[in-house]
């Protein structure tokens, strides 16, 4: 990636500062430490590869060089923003499924922090926030795209398939470009954020939605149930099969194989 061609796609955003690696062993460590001493609001850490991406419970992030996007926003939430701090996730999820819609592509998110392209992961998004006693301090939201073929992994290395922007839309395509409408859809959508459209919006893009689903939790047990949405916190609302409400706030969401 081109630092001039990168600064020149991002002069038009109100970002705090950039910083840009040719490689790094994840932008979200890197941001998460940068953010300890009085960085900006909106500032970012950017990547052409990652040699430790990190994804979900110590899982990891594939960025190989030349490929994709990886990159990570310090946010400073405001007062009001520290109450839908659970819904940050999909401000970033909403952004993405935009940037690729506006390319024309029917993308959906799969609760809580993948975005899919034709069934599979195509983006990958890590929420981490960082306290003082009650208050937030800072949450810095890391996004991977697989943007060329070349970003995907090896099958056997993933529990889910994945796919690049490049197998949809061919091989013709700017990363910088990518990453400004991003930045720019969650800038656009931050102030939403508490609103109940905002779930909504989130809502209508969500992956199986009315299918049989089960939700694996990190330590094995899973939930199951038909997914029908969101609660207003960003949680995923189930029903069971006597139709009772269950609220999963933690997981991976799984099609439940037919029996
Ligand atoms: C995620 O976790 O999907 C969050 C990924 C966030 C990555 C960004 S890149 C910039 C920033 N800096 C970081 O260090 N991280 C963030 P999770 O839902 O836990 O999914 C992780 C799983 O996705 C792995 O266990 C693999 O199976 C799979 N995976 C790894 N690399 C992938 C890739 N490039 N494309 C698709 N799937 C991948």
């Amino acid at each position: 990636m081109n630092y001039d061609d990168l600064k020149k796609a991002l002069s038009k955003l109100p970002l705090g500062e950039v910083k840009y690696f040719d490689s790094i062993g994840s932008t979200n460590t890197e941001a998460l430490a940068w953010a300890t001493t009085d960085t900006k609001d909106l500032s970012l850490v950017i990547a052409d590869e990652q040699t430790a991406g990190r994804g979900r419970l110590d899982r990891k992030w594939f960025t190989p060089p030349g490929t994709a996007l990886a990159f990570s926003l310090i946010v400073h939430p405001t007062a009001e923003e520290s109450s839908y701090l659970t819904r940050i996730v999909g401000l970033a999820a909403l952004a993405i499924v935009d940037a690729l819609q506006a390319r024309s592509l029917i993308a959906q998110i799969k609760w809580p922090n993948d975005v899919l392209l034709n069934g599979r992961k195509v983006a990958g998004i890590l929420v981490e926030s960082v306290w003082s006693g009650e208050e937030v301090d800072y949450v810095v939201i890391g996004i991977g795209i697989n943007v060329l073929k070349g970003a995907v992994p090896p099958a056997d290395l993933l529990q889910f398939p994945a796919t690049s922007l490049e197998e949809s839309l061919g091989p013709a395509m700017e990363r910088e470009e990518i990453l400004r409408d991003i930045l720019a859809g969650i800038i656009a959508l931050r102030p939403h954020l508490g609103t109940d459209s905002f779930i909504a919006s989130w809502e209508k893009v969500l992956a199986f939605r009315g299918e049989q689903v089960q939700i694996e939790e990190a330590n094995g047990s899973f939930t199951v149930g038909k997914l029908l949405g969101l609660e207003p916190d960003g949680s995923l609302r189930l029903s069971d099969e006597q139709s009772n409400s269950i609220t999963v706030r933690f997981g991976d969401v799984h099609l439940r194989p037919h029996r």
